[in-house]
């Protein structure tokens, strides 16, 4: 593999830090999975507009891959080699009344947490034996479950396209044809080894070897934020019973893209912000202040419809899970406090 011709097209962050130096110690390097530098990069490569542009392949291209990775984990999460992660998923420590009681501003509110099993390399490094272990492993699990998390598992290529496309729509399941995960080979033998598992109620969710090999959800309706996190870990306690989740002292949980490593959680809300979307700049002004992104409402790479929004945290690492969910809170009060100013 030859040094990647970047243009001013290509704006993300591997494209910045992938200098020739750093190209030229890597090139050669593989994990025990087989991970090499062209995997790491072939999302960002066939993807100009990517914003991150690179994926791992299991914990140790964290390690082997470093000089790469590193300055992208810090740009993007302003955490260092120094630093440590801490995980805190105390509910008692979250001050997060609903903050739209009128039910006039947030549509519902979703919090999610990639997870991946110890045992197995990251989706992209997968199998198709390893994959659908995994889907066997989890679902099984999750098929346990007992009480309000009680539901069932659902595969992708026993649902019909009407059943899938519904599921999608009500924003309950991941979409098909990702470009970035494509390239990145997180959906090779597709659908086999995909599906979802939820609930009766739909309030509590996983799907099975997307991005990763668990996204561990909980939503509802409307804005009471706290009672979607008991319930997520409720959820999360019940499972880590049952199967063991890559860990690391430094970065926390081990996903396939650097920007979840950490707390691996994206805790949103779809909210209605017809009049201060109006004025990006200070939308973006509060937003930036409490370490927000803004995505469209049919979540990543979309656009919003109507004035509604998906905003959730944007830090993940070094920072626990209640703070994740902490900054969301705090800066929903704020927007929602502005858009009523207007
Ligand atoms: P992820 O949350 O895993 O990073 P996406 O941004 O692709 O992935 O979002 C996944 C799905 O979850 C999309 O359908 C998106 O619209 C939906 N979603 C995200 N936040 C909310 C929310 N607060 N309420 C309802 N659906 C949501
Ligand atoms: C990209 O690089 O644009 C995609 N691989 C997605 C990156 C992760 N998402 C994000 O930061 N919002």
């Amino acid at each position: 593999m030859k040094y990647p011709k970047f243009t001013s097209k290509n704006s993300s962050l591997m494209a910045k830090f992938l200098t020739k130096e750093v190209f030229e110690e890597l090139k050669d390097a593989k994990t025990k999975n087989g991970f090499t530098l062209e995997k790491a990069i072939k999302s960002g490569i066939d993807n100009p507009d990517s914003s991150i542009g690179v994926y791992a392949g299991d914990e140790e291209s964290y390690e082997l891959f470093a000089p790469l990775f590193d300055p992208i984990i810090q740009e993007y999460h302003g955490f260092t080699r120094r630093d440590m992660h801490a995980s805190n998923l105390n509910i008692d420590e979250l001050d997060a009344p609903n903050p739209d009681l009128k039910g006039e501003h947030i549509l519902s509110t979703r919090i999610r947490v990639g997870r991946n099993l110890s045992d197995f390399p990251l989706g992209t490094a997968i199998s198709k034996t390893q994959r659908d272990e995994v889907e066997m492993i989890v679902s099984t699990a999750l098929n346990s479950l007992e009480g309000s998390l009680a539901g069932k598992y659902y595969p992708l290529y026993a649902m019909s396209e009407e059943q899938r496309l519904s599921l999608v729509k009500d924003h309950f399941l991941f979409k098909a044809g990702d470009r970035f995960l494509e390239s990145a080979g997180l959906n090779r033998d597709w659908p086999k080894g995909r599906g979802i598992y939820h609930n009766h109620e739909k309030t509590f969710l996983v799907w099975i070897n997307e991005e990763d090999e668990l996204r561990v959800i909980s939503m509802q309706k409307g804005g009471d934020i706290k009672e979607v996190f008991t319930r997520l870990v409720q959820a999360i306690r019940e499972l880590e019973k049952k199967m063991k989740f890559a860990f690391s002292e430094h970065l926390g949980y081990i996903t396939s893209c650097p920007t979840n490593l950490g707390t691996a959680m994206r805790a949103s809300v779809h909210i209605a912000l017809p009049k201060l979307s109006q004025d990006m700049k200070r939308f973006k002004s509060i937003t930036d202040k409490y370490h927000l992104q803004i995505r469209g409402v049919n979540g990543e790479h979309s656009q919003s419809e109507g004035g509604v929004y998906d905003i959730s945290n944007a830090r993940r690492l070094g920072v626990t899970e209640v703070q994740c969910v902490q900054d969301m809170h705090d800066g929903v009060v704020e927007l929602i406090k502005t858009e009523e100013s207007l």
